[in-house]
């Protein structure tokens, strides 16, 4: 999540929400035409990450190695458009390394650089994200489910309370949102009903 997915609120105080309702993880994403530059991005970014340290959750960058090195973040999500992920292992040593893959031949390279957790996405359509894939569903997350019983998987892409038990049971650890929780009137209930979901499936998350 990043400053533009917070219309009505303070994106620090939707923050703040979630991980009092329980959230694990937290992606710093700071995208789209008005996005914070420069000493405003890297001050949003440090807010955030102090937020989840008070809460002990990790916090990952997206995309950004050179922000993720210098505010000691606990782990980096890479896409295929990104740095190749040989070269972000290098830069970044054992911190946590989370990639997006969605063809069997973007897996295995996941997998030989020891990505710590793939996501798969969109399965539904998004709003979020205006370069986004078209819809997969959830035959791709399926088929890595079946092959790597073991791989920590994040489906991401129009999910939302209604739809989330589809890619539980897919096969999914657990779901990535943005406006799930970020359009939320009660993000304590709209975060409690995705932990119902995936508490049995996220041993790794
Ligand atoms: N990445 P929402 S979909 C950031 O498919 C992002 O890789 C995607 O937002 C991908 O929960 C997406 O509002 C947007 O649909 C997710």
């Amino acid at each position: 999540m990043g400053s533009e997915n917070a219309k009505q609120r303070e994106p620090l105080v939707i923050l703040k929400e979630a991980l009092q309702a329980g959230i694990t993880m937290f992606q710093f994403r700071e995208k789209g035409p008005n996005a914070l530059t420069g000493h405003a991005y890297e001050h949003f970014a440090h807010d955030c990450l102090k937020l989840c340290q008070q809460y002990h959750v990790p916090f990952i960058v997206n995309d950004d190695v050179e922000l993720a090195l210098k505010l000691k973040a606990d782990g980096i999500h890479i896409g295929q458009d990104d740095l190749h992920i040989s070269l972000v292992r290098e830069k970044i040593g054992d911190m946590l390394i989370g990639i997006s893959v969605h063809t069997d031949a973007e897996l295995q390279i996941a997998l030989q650089y020891k990505a710590d957790y793939v996501g798969i996405g969109p399965i539904f359509a998004t709003r979020s994200k205006n370069d986004a894939n078209v819809p997969s569903g959830t035959a791709f997350l399926q088929q890595v489910r079946l092959k790597h019983p073991d791989l920590p998987i994040v489906a991401i892409g129009g999910i939302d309370n209604a739809n989330a038990r589809t890619v539980v049971e897919a096969g999914s650890d657990g779901v990535a949102v943005i406006s799930a929780i970020c359009e939320s009137n009660d993000i304590h209930n709209t975060v409690a009903q995705f932990k119902k979901l995936t508490i049995h499936n996220n041993q790794h998350i």
